[in-house]
């Protein structure tokens, strides 16, 4: 399959100024009947012929300005595409496809999921529904009718503001929907349906009524009230934070159960997996709760960065990506403890894109080329380009940085743009030059900082120096500028200067503070001010700055340093037969964190877990699963013994009596009690979890107990997963929960797991529950996955051969864990590229997948 490079952007040859569309719908035979308004574009070098892309599409007939396209001016393009040869300057364009929503397993185009219709254009899913020029850079204004069987499907709607409806013979009906706003295709959307809506109002800060809605299955209103809060408080926060206010009649989220990601900003049409929207505590986890919160917020700032302002080309994806989940942390962590929310964003940004930004796939925030575009939604693209935004910002100052935001809206409304675009903006309203600062977009990799020091005579010398390791197609590395948040601080706990920001801009740099009373301890990159890997800092002063910072992050980041440090100590330990001890550093950190945990208990219960199984073996240069998941269990064993009491006492002491309440404070004190939980389980105490368990009244209790017994060997482990399982079967989003306990849990084998896909619940078709057990099983429990008979990678290679005939999208998202096999032992390795082979050589293997196997063996 070709490889599509950045540096080859060509403008369109033809813009399209209007859509008409018309929809027929049917299960099996939904007719598209679209009228393209075309013009040359006068940006672009003269071609006599229009290329439209299409796929899956059965062209019914061709019309140019009324006249039916001979044969000799229509040719069908090998990808599925037209060609109409001779084309005037401009021209209206009218086609009818025919297409099958009920064939759609890959869930991108028009497709049915529980009898109703649903839409998936991002990134190339319009060509699925009809002929046009599939690009993020030809900008149009659509209006949408849409035809249907009243009975089966009262609902209709589709993008913008509704504009008519009315009665069709034969029981059938029609709805018409108006965008005013020019989009690009790839935010199109139709929802259609029976489906119920929960309402609610919204009036911007200039007057505008805005009717919301969220769309739902019978019997799932009840369950929609957070996600609508978490709606209005994103509108609000928007106009607050940035003057952005919503500029349609209505906002309309539809929820679905078959989807390839969280959700979709489609113009006036979320369309969101039923994960992100539907919340009840007795079948949603805190952290369900505030995944809705991020993710209705994310997609709905979209509506200005994105929609308003689109991407010109998909290499481009974290102009619009990067910058609203930058915005949506912003508004996370505005609406409770913004430490804590860093914590998590944090441990997000390095279990998944360190090792992605460390394996085959490597690309720069802004890749320069790809085979399949749906695999760059990645972490790299999304969670490293908001930290290249959040760094831009510690930059400039965030007064430079709203002013920023302003120009860049106000230079790009209804343009289709580059990041280039957006760092001039940002670069001519500080008046601070980026054009070094932009290397974070070209290059990959993750830096690596060191720090030297040296004192004397009330003089401190600190030498920072960076580099970055060689990525796929990217040898040598230049270095990038690095905002170091820091502090001093001396002997005993007190600042020994104002915190300032240090900005490493070259190889190496050294700062010099003078007239100090002691040597200080280096507090370093506060807030993780960069996305960077940090060394140099000794066990002994990360030791003293868990205990002593000020900053909630090194705190934090300290004592996961050192437990790191202990641990890969253990690990050699252990591989040279050394019987393993609780080392007292990470013992007398622990009970310094019980000592404060009621302080904060959201904070404790960060602090208290241990860095995973699949951080320590990123920090080996050849992983040991096995000898890592033993050191790291020996460990929650023993630090579970030495505390027993005192995590009893916290368990006791954290049980909730009244009411569940959805808070930052609530959820913190069930985080703590459900930390110390495990531990006690971790220490063979299982009765706390089988009493919890049996008396849970939420979600995030009754889980947390689930987990612990499914991890221990209790004999109640598996009449709590059959208790579970009979009381849930008919709840979906439970259901993902139960497979994925099981999926997880270092008692479930490959063998296991492989049994559990041919449970009657388990369904390839649907994403949620694929990512649930087979997702879950291959990324979040190493030890099975890396089982020394190679067992886990051939579940995987057969899961990711039978996905790609199903849906290769989500199929291509299951290769990633083959992918490091360089960072594994030669045995292991040869299986994992004997499981990539076998998927490779498989006949008719999607493009998507090919990209990931062969990247991954390169
Ligand atoms: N912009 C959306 C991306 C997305 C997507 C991409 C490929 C295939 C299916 C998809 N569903 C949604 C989601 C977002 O980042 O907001
Ligand atoms: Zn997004």
């Amino acid at each position: 399959p070709p490889t599509i490079r950045r540096e080859d952007y060509r403008p369109p040859a033809f813009l399209v100024e209007q859509v008409d569309l018309h929809i027929a719908l049917h299960p099996t035979a939904t007719r598209v009947r679209a009228r393209l308004a075309l013009r040359r574009n006068p940006a672009a070098p003269a071609t006599p012929a229009l290329e439209l892309d299409g796929e899956a599409l059965t062209l019914l007939s061709a019309a140019l300005d009324g006249a039916p396209l001979a044969a000799d001016r229509l040719h069908h393009l090998p990808g599925g595409g037209l060609r109409i040869d001779g084309m005037p300057d401009s021209a209206v364009l009218e086609t009818e496809v025919e297409i099958s929503p009920e064939a759609n397993s890959e869930l991108s185009g028009l497709y049915l999921s529980g009898g109703n219709y649903f839409t998936q254009c991002e990134a190339e899913g319009f060509r699925r529904i009809t002929y046009f020029p599939d690009r993020p850079d030809v900008m149009a204004r659509y209006t949408t009718t849409l035809e249907a069987d009243r009975a089966t499907c009262p609902v209709l709607l589709s993008n913008g503001n509704p504009d008519g409806a009315g009665e069709l013979p034969d029981g059938r009906h029609w709805a018409r929907w108006s965008d005013p706003h020019p989009k690009p295709s790839y935010l199109f959307a139709v929802v259609a349906g029976d489906l119920v809506a929960v309402r609610d109002r919204f009036t911007t800060r200039s007057g505008r009524a805005v009717a919301l809605a969220i769309y739902v299955r019978r019997g799932d209103e009840d369950a929609c009230g957070h996600a609508m809060d978490s709606l209005k408080r994103s509108m609000a926060w928007d106009e607050a934070t940035y003057g952005l206010e919503y500029d349609l009649d209505v906002f309309n989220i539809a929820a679905v159960s078959d989807f390839n990601m969280g959700a979709m900003e489609n113009k006036g049409l979320n369309v969101f997996n039923t994960k992100y929207i539907l919340a009840r505590p007795e079948t949603a986890t805190d952290a369900d709760y505030e995944g809705i919160e991020t993710v209705v917020a994310h997609e709905y700032f979209h509506n200005w960065t994105g929609n308003r302002v689109t991407c010109r080309d998909w290499f481009q994806l974290s102009l619009k990506e990067g910058l609203t989940v930058f915005r949506d942390q912003h508004f996370s962590a505005d609406q409770g403890s913004a430490a804590v929310k860093r914590l998590a964003d944090v441990r997000r940004l390095r279990s998944a894109q360190f090792p992605e930004d460390a394996g085959p796939m490597a690309h720069p925030v802004r890749p320069d080329s790809y085979v399949e575009i749906n695999n760059f939604y990645t972490a790299t693209v999304y969670q490293k380009g908001a930290e290249v935004v959040r760094m831009m910002r510690a930059l400039i100052g965030e007064a430079n940085f709203r002013r920023g935001m302003d120009l860049y809206i106000a230079r790009h409304d209804n343009q289709a743009v580059t990041i280039e675009d957006f760092v001039r903006a940002m670069q001519d309203a500080s008046g601070v030059d980026l054009s070094r600062f932009s290397r974070w977009y070209a290059q990959a990799g993750t830096p690596e900082l060191r720090v030297w020091e040296a004192f004397e005579a009330g003089r401190y010398t600190l030498t920072l120096s960076q580099s970055t390791p060689p990525t796929p197609g990217q040898p040598d590395k230049q270095p990038v500028p690095i905002p170091v948040a820091m502090g001093l601080i001396g002997p005993d706990g007190a600042a020994l200067a104002e915190p300032q920001m240090l900005l490493l801009e070259e190889t190496e740099q050294t700062y010099v503070f003078e007239g100090l009373p002691a040597k200080p301890v280096p507090s370093l990159l506060r807030g993780f001010s960069a996305p960077v890997k940090l060394s140099g800092l000794t066990l002994e002063q990360l030791g003293f700055l868990a205990a002593h910072d000020t900053d909630a992050f090194v705190r934090w980041e300290s004592s996961q340093q050192y437990a790191t440090a202990a641990m890969l100590e253990m690990v050699a330990a252990l591989r040279s037969q050394k019987p393993l001890e609780l080392p007292e550093g990470l013992a007398a950190i622990t009970a310094a964190l019980l000592d404060r945990a009621m302080e904060d208990p959201a904070f404790a219960a960060e602090a208290l877990a241990l860095p995973s199984e699949e951080f320590i073996a990123d920090q080996m240069a050849v992983a040991d699963p096995e000898a890592i998941h033993a050191v790291r269990h020996f460990l929650r064993g023993a630090l579970g013994r030495r505390f027993a009491a005192r995590f009893a006492a916290l368990h006791g002491d954290l049980a909730e009596s009244g009411p569940y309440r959805i808070d930052g404070a609530a959820i913190g004190r069930r985080a703590l009690r459900n930390a110390a939980l495990a531990y006690l389980g971790a220490a063979g105490e299982t009765a706390r979890a089988e009493a919890q368990f049996a008396a849970a009244t939420n979600m995030t209790d009754s889980l947390a107990a689930l987990r612990v017994l499914a991890d221990s060997d209790s004999p109640a482990r598996e009449a709590a997963l059959a208790a579970f399982h009979a009381r849930w079967k008919d709840e979906p989003l439970v259901l993902d929960k139960w497979f994925m306990i099981q999926a997880m849990s270092p008692r479930t084998g490959a063998a296991a797991a492989e049994a559990l896909s041919h449970h009657p619940d388990f369904d390839l078709r649907n994403p949620n529950r694929v990512r649930a057990l087979v997702g879950a099983f291959a990324a979040g429990n190493p030890a099975a996955f890396h089982a020394a008979s190679g067992e886990g990678y051939r579940f995987l290679a057969d899961m990711v051969i039978a996905l790609d005939a199903v849906n290769t999208q989500v199929a291509a998202r299951m290769v990633s864990p083959l992918g490091p096999w360089k960072r594994q032992d030669a045995a292991r390795g040869a299986m994992m590229r004997a499981a990539l082979e076998r998927i490779a050589a498989r006949p008719g293997l999607s493009k998507g997948t090919y990209e990931k196997v062969s990247k991954s063996l390169a």
